[in-house]
């Protein structure tokens, strides 16, 4: 009598836990875009957890650096729950989380060549200010664009220009001189990945609302796994380029002391 109440229980409880599971459950196997939103809401976590530790074993001058990339994967991850969640029960792209995800998470990924030149050089501060409104500009006239309060080419070609004055700053501006001229070479071997990076992989971007938004040339799941594979290169990539960085700089700190 005693075990079957007990198997009752047990039985109850696992039937009461099941909708609690559904959260995972609605994920199907032959939907890649939702798996990719999945797998990356993972990796992401996993990214946090590995920049955040890394915190403790780079210099003091390095750390806001490390703190600054495990804010990106953090803040991409939980959006990537989210996106997912909308993905896999609508079927439709998670725009407006997207763009609140990019709001945060790019501006953080420029101050990062700001903060990797500071770490090693003297660096005049309105580095920082220009790539931080910069990347504001872009962001906003692309959202504005997107949502159609403002001409969507208009606010394409803003959201571009803004993009160049950023890459001239990279390439050309103050940011690259310093870069070129008084940062150690394992710096400069950082600085030139996260540059291409936002030159290259950064295209996918505006390609995404040309084809997606403007002229409609691809539907939602490709537009959506192409946005995943991207963020993977140019969130994970850029980020573990700066802790290759710093490491590096850290270490040979260490042995000259
Ligand atoms: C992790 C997420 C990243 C690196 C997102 C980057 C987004 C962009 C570079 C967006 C760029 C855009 C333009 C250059 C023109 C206007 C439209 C945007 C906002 C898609």
């Amino acid at each position: 009598m005693l075990k079957r109440n007990k198997f009752k229980l047990i039985f109850t409880l696992s039937g009461l836990s099941i909708p609690t599971l559904s959260f995972a459950n609605d994920l199907k196997v032959n939907d890649p875009v939702g798996i990719s939103f999945w797998l990356i809401s993972i990796i992401m976590v996993a990214a946090t957890v590995f920049f955040l530790m890394s915190v403790n074993s780079v210099n003091g001058k390095w750390r806001t650096s490390m703190i600054i990339a495990a804010l990106v994967t953090l803040v991409a991850g939980i959006h990537y729950f989210y996106m997912r969640e909308i993905w896999v029960t609508t079927g439709q792209s998670p725009t407006v989380y997207r763009y609140i995800d990019w709001l945060i998470t790019v501006p953080l990924q420029l101050i990062e060549f700001y903060l990797i030149l500071a770490a090693s050089a003297t660096i005049a501060l309105p580095v920082f200010w220009r790539l931080f409104v910069f990347s504001i500009v872009m962001l906003l006239s692309g959202y504005l664009g997107e949502t159609d309060f403002i001409n969507p080419y208009l606010g394409l070609v803003v959201g571009i220009l803004a993009w160049i004055a950023i890459l001239y700053e990279l390439f050309l501006g103050e940011a690259a001189k310093v870069c070129a001229e008084k940062a150690p070479a394992s710096v400069q071997q950082s600085f030139s990945v996260m540059k291409w990076i936002v030159t290259l992989g950064w295209a996918i971007y505006p390609l995404g609302y040309i084809f997606g938004y403007l002229v409609d040339g691809i539907d939602a799941a490709t537009l959506n796994f192409i946005y995943n594979i991207a963020d993977l290169v140019n969130k994970i990539i850029f980020c573990l380029a700066i802790w290759a960085c710093a490491v590096k700089v850290s270490e040979t700190d260490y042995k000259s002391k």
